[in-house]
Parts: C-alpha cells; sequence; structure tokens
C-alpha cells in the first residue's frame, strides 16, 4: 500500500470519527485580552485594542455561499494567534478626513493617474486612462457567477467622483472615503502618523473579546430585528431594498459600534489591511503548529484564481454584501483585492502601535 492511499485512509477514518462524536464541536477557544491597560488616553477618535489570543478565521463551510464553490475556504482552518494591544480609528477614514490629507500634501489617489500597460498587462488599451471601479444594478435578475456583470470600469472615477464624473462628495463628509487603492491608503496613513491594520489586528478587533460567533455584534443578523450594519437587502444585483436604512453607502457610525466601540467593522465600506492575500495563509499558520505572534501575512500575494494580480486582504464586506450573495459581514471571512486597484465599495482605517505617542496629526 502506498502512502498516499493510506493517508486518505487516515483521512477518512479521523473525518468519520469526529461525525461520530456529533455535533457542537467548535474549532474556536476563549479570547484571552490582554489586561494591561492603554499606555495613554486614546487619540481623538481612537479606541484601545488591548491585544491578546484568540480564535481566528471562520467556520462558514457552506459551500453555496456567493454562489461560488469553496469561497470561504480561505478563512479556514480556525487557528490561535497573538496580537499586541494597539488603538485603532473608531470609524473607516472619512471624506473629510482624506480631504485634509490631500489639502495638506497635494497627494494624488491611483484613480486619478491613468494606468500603463506595464502595471496591468492585461487590461484592454481603452481602460488605460484614469478611473476606476463602479458597483451599476443590473436591469434583471442575473448569474451570480461572474462579476463584470454589475462592476465597470468608470473613466473619472475617483474619490471625489465616487460613481464617476457626473457624482461628488458634496454632503458626503462623513461618509467613508472610497475610490481607494491600497498605496492611497497606506500614504494617508503614513501621514497621520498611523499605519494600516495587519490581517490579525482588524479581526481581533472585530471580535470585540467575544469568539467564535458569526458576526461582530453576536450570534443573530438582526437582534430584536434591528440592522445591525450597513448591508445589502432586495435582489442582488438589481435593486437593493434598502430595508436597514441606506442603499448604497452610508455616512459612518449610523449603526451600533461592537463591543469595543468600533463603529462599522462589519459592512458600510470594505476595508484594506496591510496582509498580501493568499488563500492558504492559515492552513499553513495552522501547519506551523505555534501560536504565531502579531503575524504580517505572506511575504508574497498568490491568488490561483489571478495569479498574476498582486492582492491585499480586505476584511469586513461592505453594502454590497447579503445574504445572498458575498456574506462578508461574517466575521471571521476575508475578501481580497488587487492592490491598486479601487472600487466604490473599498476604503479603510488606521491604527496607531501603543508605543508611538498619542499625538493628534496635523
Ligand atoms: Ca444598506
Ligand atoms: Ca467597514
Ligand atoms: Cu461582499
Amino acid at each position: 500500500m502506498n502512502t498516499s492511499l493510506l493517508l486518505v485512509l487516515a483521512t477518512l477514518f479521523l473525518t468519520s470519527a469526529a461525525r461520530a462524536e456529533g455535533p457542537a464541536r467548535t474549532p474556536f477557544q476563549p479570547t484571552i485580552p490582554n489586561t494591561k491597560p492603554a499606555p495613554s488616553p486614546p487619540p481623538q477618535g481612537m479606541v484601545w485594542i488591548p491585544g491578546g489570543e484568540f480564535s481566528m478565521g471562520s467556520d462558514a463551510k457552506d459551500e453555496s455561499l456567493c454562489e461560488q464553490p469553496g469561497v470561504t475556504r480561505d478563512a479556514q482552518p480556525v487557528h490561535r494567534v497573538y496580537v499586541d494591544g494597539f488603538f485603532m480609528d473608531q470609524t473607516e477614514v472619512t471624506n473629510e478626513a482624506f480631504a485634509a490629507f490631500v489639502a495638506a500634501t497635494g497627494y494624488r489617489t491611483i484613480a486619478e493617474i491613468a494606468p500603463t500597460k506595464e502595471e496591468f498587462p492585461t487590461a484592454p488599451p481603452e481602460n488605460l486612462v484614469a478611473g476606476s471601479t463602479v458597483f451599476t444594478p443590473t436591469e434583471k435578475p442575473v448569474k451570480l457567477d461572474n462579476y463584470f456583470q454589475w462592476w465597470r470600469y468608470e473613466v473619472g472615477a475617483d474619490w471625489r467622483h465616487p460613481e464617476g464624473p457626473q457624482s461628488d462628495i458634496k454632503g458626503r463628509e462623513k461618509f467613508p472615503v472610497v475610490q481607494i487603492a491600497y498605496p492611497d491608503a497606506a500614504a494617508y496613513a503614513k501621514w497621520a502618523g498611523k499605519r494600516l491594520p495587519t490581517e490579525a489586528e482588524w479581526e481581533f478587533a472585530a471580535r470585540g473579546g467575544t469568539a467564535g460567533l458569526p458576526y461582530s455584534w453576536g450570534s443573530e443578523l438582526k437582534p430584536g430585528g434591528k440592522w445591525m450594519a450597513n448591508i445589502y437587502e432586495g435582489s442582488f444585483p438589481v435593486k437593493d431594498s434598502g430595508e436597514d436604512g441606506f442603499p448604497g453607502l452610508a455616512p459612518v457610525s449610523q449603526f451600533p459600534p461592537n463591543a469595543y466601540g468600533l463603529f462599522d467593522i462589519s459592512g458600510n465600506a470594505w476595508e484594506w489591511v496591510s496582509d498580501w492575500y493568499r488563500p492558504d495563509t492559515y492552513a499553513r499558520r495552522k501547519l506551523l503548529g505555534t501560536i504565531e505572534r502579531n503575524p504580517q501575512g505572506p511575504k508574497a500575494p498568490y491568488d490561483p484564481a489571478e495569479p498574476s494580480e498582486k492582492k491585499r486582504v480586505h476584511r469586513g464586506g461592505s453594502f454590497l454584501c447579503s445574504a445572498q450573495y458575498c456574506t462578508r459581514y461574517l466575521v471571521g471571512t476575508r475578501g481580497k483585492g488587487e492592490e491598486k486597484t479601487a472600487s466604490n465599495h473599498v476604503g479603510f482605517r488606521c491604527v496607531k502601535p501603543a508605543d508611538v505617542p498619542a499625538t493628534p496629526p496635523r
């Protein structure tokens, strides 16, 4: 008998043994938050996240999520991780805050600069003009297997014109800034004396000290019939019925914060984190068998679905996530995006390590 057959048999045996023990076996262990208090009062608009040891990942194994097989496998297996304490922005970075950065530095975002053939070798030439990705509802229900049906490249779309040149951000000062690529988010963070969170920091913070709950606010999607995040209701991608109060992006802080005081950590705008994306990051970490401290993610990106693209992790889901498509408001699940690609549902928030003096930016 060869080794691989032996392995298969062993796996079959283990699987049936686990089944025999019945359900209710959770891969999650309690979160053990650090007890050390914040080293200083939090900078304005930030809260102290104590850090500690926790179970990271998701056991949402539903193969039909997003009508695409295996899409949540990248958040498995659940594994133990440790992160140090840090300060975190209570809200997504707003248009107002981003405008202050641009006014102070003259920074131009990626979406405002025409991309080159070298950067996007597979892009058609007509797409090598400044612009960005914009969501467009379809006229009729469509099969949810091809997102190009509802995403389009819009010339002139950028953070000041999130849905294209005809749109603007007047009156949207308190909305999360969107149409932000990863380098734009990193540039803002540096200017503000902060940095982007790692994926582990983000998930520790989003769980708010709880362990293994499906949502950043608890165990039910709508506790007491109340919406807890800005997501999508209705028929995706045809019509957002806006039952949660917001068909589309919402100003920050319209829903209750999580236990650590973080608003919109689920839903509204997706948030860039600093880790490169690989679907097997968690599997590799689990194989190491140790509790990794302050993991930074893999050394290089790799997505077998689109191997030429350099992707970073997105977390939290957006106003476009629904039970019907892409349930990434489930707190342990992961998203991904090519690092120079912005869109009108991706933003970010920053963190500040505890050992950096807590001075406000300006
Ligand atoms: Ca909504
Ligand atoms: Ca968010
Ligand atoms: Cu989604």
